[in-house]
């Protein structure tokens, strides 16, 4: 089937059912969409990629047109989306041919007033810059916060710039804000990151538990592959946990709307409901885990009864999911940021990780856990390291994996920072705030839009002493407040690799040129060490490479032997077979579908990536705790007990806010604003109340409310919905830049001018998801 009347997709977003039967494979679908005027026929070439607008790993063409791209098409054969593209991938590459991408860098004049300037200007001040505050500091002076959004290639040379050349451990990653929780519940309870399941467990589920994850949104693809099941033979029963009634919500035979924040409390109660009824496989669980007595105990009073109290679903409610998780034959469950951005991320993340050692349900097909990403290079981000962790999935607390690093890059173990954790972006900015770290290389992220509490992250970024980069495709809220701007190239225009959620790897080419004098991010960061002159132990260049293709070969180097390894794939294999899921190695020359079949996990005290955290506070294991506990290769059962948001809500401030995604927009949307009918469909923010909260402010339908937290406010037009009672959501997409009248201090309008400072005590992951606030009535609905 092939599908080509795209412009209905904004409406229909799902499109055309391909019903399918339990274990049966999933029927193909070619979703395409070409500029108006433009037929098949007319196209030049057809350019292999995948979907950068989140983390599903679509795989899909772009259409060439003299030198133009004009469309895209779903690739047929990938295992990922036969063919299925979703709203985002249809129409939002259009952005890339927006007169207003940036086309030279940019630094500030006299006046302070930016200004456009040749590349050697530009990268001379910050070079000059960064040699002075070595001189004069060292490298815990400099700080850099890239993103989920670059190719792994990119990533892993900045990350051995910043380990290798200048020795800062202040490196990290927008992916703090996103997957920092999937990756560290995976260290916790597996020893290491690395997804143990795959998009094929939902051929075989018979029950699919979503925690807070709005699939149908945010990773529209895999719904149409969930939705495809649902309307075919056997199909699966899903269970939701989310405040909303979200469409998944909708599909749902047990939808649970828990309050935000209260995860922890109602997992604990499924727990114990499966422990109770002896729904568990207690060989599996003797066998091959760790902590059961210490779970059972801890779960032990968390009757349904008393999750209802906590978490505001009825007991009955409960029981019923956890008989759908408890007995049937083959479960998948997905988690996403309802959990890891909400109040005991790392704690609930790893709860549901629980559900699947005591039922045994791990490497087999139907009972995978996707512990999800969200951006579509947040994978690389975490396995290259420029995220706060070490390359390959190592510990920064093992010599031994420190070494192994000094010998790949010739450079003497003491330069790479391995003294303390790396430092999370929360405490990357608090470093930029206090003055320590004076220069901020920001690299695809939008900072000013997305951080939590945006009028301190404004005047941060405003700070005199701190000398700001911004490396971006569009002028943004970020590069406003920059000093030096420099314009990238993005998708389409340069090659590399990137990993989606079930460790697919895809090979994305160059389709077309630049525009202007925007250059590949790669680039950027190869002619930064080169005029740093950064060098190995015997006075070589420290990186070795100067092409994507070279990168990936250096990347490979770096993966041998781990968990992640990369060894058995070359671009010349991506271009052939279309998704290959690591690891692919001489032992695994086709991939590995699911990780864990043999039940033997990567928590060896010498190969595992952590030593492990107490979920409750945070705090660190040392290695010689981690050896007396033995794990040897059993997967961990890591336990705690339910405790309130810190900011729960009272007398002022008597409503939950929680914040989250539409469909039509991907973040901060400088790409989805820049699509016209992505645009149309979503134009303004909203504020969703449930009737009756509405009903005691006096708000009806459209009127403009302001949403007021201890630390600021914005305003939208209200939408009335069965949202649960007390909660309150907003779209955090909205920003400043495409709107005069939308000004912080005028009309604010970003949800993230209310949310709060505040980050989970494992994972280090913002609290994007709980903050207390109260709804006033400012204008009436039009
Ligand atoms: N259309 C679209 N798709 C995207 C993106 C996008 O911006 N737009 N971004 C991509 C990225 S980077 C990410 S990280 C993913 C995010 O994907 P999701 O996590 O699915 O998206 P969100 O809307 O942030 O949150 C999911 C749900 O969590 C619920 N929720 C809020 N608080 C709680 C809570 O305390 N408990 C529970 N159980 N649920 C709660 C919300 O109601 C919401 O429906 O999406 C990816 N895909
Ligand atoms: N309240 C609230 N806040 C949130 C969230 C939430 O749910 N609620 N979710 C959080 C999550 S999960 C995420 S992932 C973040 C996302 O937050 P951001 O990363 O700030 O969002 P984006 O709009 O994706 O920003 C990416 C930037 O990179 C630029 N860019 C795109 N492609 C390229 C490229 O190839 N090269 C370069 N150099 N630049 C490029 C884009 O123009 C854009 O400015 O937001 C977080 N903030
Ligand atoms: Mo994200």
């Amino acid at each position: 089937m092939t599908q080509k009347s795209a412009p209905q997709r904004i409406r229909d977003p799902w499109g055309e059912r391909t019903p399918y039967g339990r274990d049966g494979e999933w029927p193909a679908r070619v979703d395409e969409h070409l500029e108006e005027g433009v037929s098949e026929g007319d196209v030049d070439r057809w350019v292999r990629t995948a979907s950068i607008l989140h983390s599903n790993g679509d795989a899909l063409d772009i259409a060439v047109k003299d030198g133009r791209i004009v469309g895209v098409r779903g690739r047929e054969n990938d295992r990922v989306n036969r063919g299925r593209l979703g709203p985002k991938d249809l129409f939002g590459w259009q952005a890339n041919g927006s007169s207003d991408r940036l086309k030279r860098p940019l630094v500030r004049d006299g006046n302070g007033k930016l200004v456009e300037t040749s590349w050697d200007e530009a990268m001379e001040r910050i070079v000059a810059r960064s040699k002075e505050l070595l001189e004069r500091k060292g490298p815990l002076a400099f700080g850099f916060y890239t993103t989920g959004q670059l190719f792994l290639e990119e990533y892993y040379t900045l990350g051995v710039i910043g380990k290798a050349g200048l020795g800062t451990p202040h490196m990290d990653g927008n992916t703090r804000l996103c997957t920092a929780t999937a990756g560290q519940a995976l260290k916790e309870s597996f020893g290491s990151d690395g997804q143990p399941g795959s998009y094929s467990d939902v051929d075989h589920a018979d029950a699919i538990l979503l925690v807070g994850h709005n699939m149908a949104e945010t990773q529209s693809v895999t719904w149409m592959h969930v939705l495809d099941r649902l309307a075919g033979e056997d199909p699966p029963k899903l269970v939701v946990v989310d405040p909303r009634r979200t469409p998944v919500a909708e599909a749902a035979a047990v939808h649970l709307p828990v309050r935000n924040g209260t995860n922890l409390a109602l997992l604990n109660a499924l727990v114990r409901e499966l422990i109770a009824n002896d729904w568990i496989d207690r060989e599996y669980v003797e066998a091959h885990t760790l902590g059961f007595e210490e779970l059972e105990a801890t779960v032990r009073e968390c009757t349904p009864e008393w999750a209802e109290e906590v978490c505001g679903v009825p007991a009955e409610r409960v029981r019923e999911a956890a008989r759908v998780i408890g007995t049937e034959e083959r479960l998948l469950s997905t988690v996403l940021q309802g959990v890891y951005q909400s109040h005991q991320a790392t704690a609930s993340a790893c709860a549901v990780n629980n559900i699947h050692l005591l039922r045994g349900m791990l490497g087999r097909p139907g009972c995978g856990v996707l512990q999800f990403n969200g951006q579509p290079t947040a994978q690389n981000t975490r396995e290259t390291g420029a995220n706060g962790d070490l390359p390959a999935f190592r510990n920064w607390d093992n010599p031994e994996h420190i070494q192994q690093l000094a010998d790949l890059w010739n450079v003497d173990r003491m330069v790479i920072p391995h003294w303390a954790p790396p430092t999370h972006a929360m405490q990357i900015f608090r470093y930029a705030e206090q003055g320590s770290i004076e220069l901020l290389w920001i690299s695809g992220t939008n900072p000013a839009v997305s951080l939590p509490d945006l009028s301190r992250i404004r005047e941060i970024l405003r700070k005199e002493d701190l000398f700001v980069v911004a490396q971006d495709i569009f002028p943004t809220e970020t590069t406003e407040l920059a000093d030096v701007v420099l314009p990238a190239a993005t998708w389409g225009e340069k090659t590399g690799t990137y990993t989606n959620t079930d460790r697919t790897v895809h090979l994305s080419e160059a389709a077309v040129e630049p525009p202007g004098e925007a250059r590949h991010d790669l680039d950027i960061f190869l002619d930064y060490a080169r005029r740093m002159d950064l060098r190995d132990k015997d006075g070589a260049p420290l990186i070795k490479w100067a092409h994507p293709e070279e990168a990936f070969e250096a990347w490979k180097a770096c993966t041998r032997g781990r968990l992640c390894d990369y060894t058995g794939l070359t671009y010349e294999k991506l271009r052939g077979e279309s998704g290959i899921q690591w690891p692919c190695n001489a032992q695994n020359p086709d991939g590995t579908e699911r990780l864990y079949r043999d039940a033997d996990f990567n928590t060896h005290t010498e190969t595992c990536e952590t030593y492990g955290h107490d979920l409750l506070t945070g705090a660190t294991n040392s290695e010689k705790e981690h050896r007396a506990m033995a794990p040897e290769g059993r997967a961990l059962l890591k336990a705690a007990s339910y405790t309130p948001p810190h900011e729960e809500p009272g007398e002022s401030y008597p409503l939950r806010l929680t914040t989250g995604r539409t469909i039509y927009h991907f973040h901060t949307r400088t790409k989805t604003a820049r699509a016209p009918e992505l645009n149309a469909a979503a134009p303004e923010a909203w504020v969703e109340m449930n009737r009756s909260d509405a009903e005691s402010a006096g708000v009806g339908e459209g009127d403009v409310v302001r949403v007021e937290s201890p630390r600021g406010w914005f305003e939208a037009p209200a939408r009335l919905t069965e949202i649960k009672e007390g909660v309150v959501f907003a779209p955090f997409h909205y920003g400043y830049f495409d709107s005069e009248e939308a000004r912080p201090g005028r009309h604010p309008r970003a949800a993230n001018e209310a949310t709060i400072t505040s980050w989970d005590p494992v994972s280090k992951q913002p609290l994007f998801k709980v903050a207390a606030v109260k709804v006033t009535k400012v204008g009436n609905g039009g």
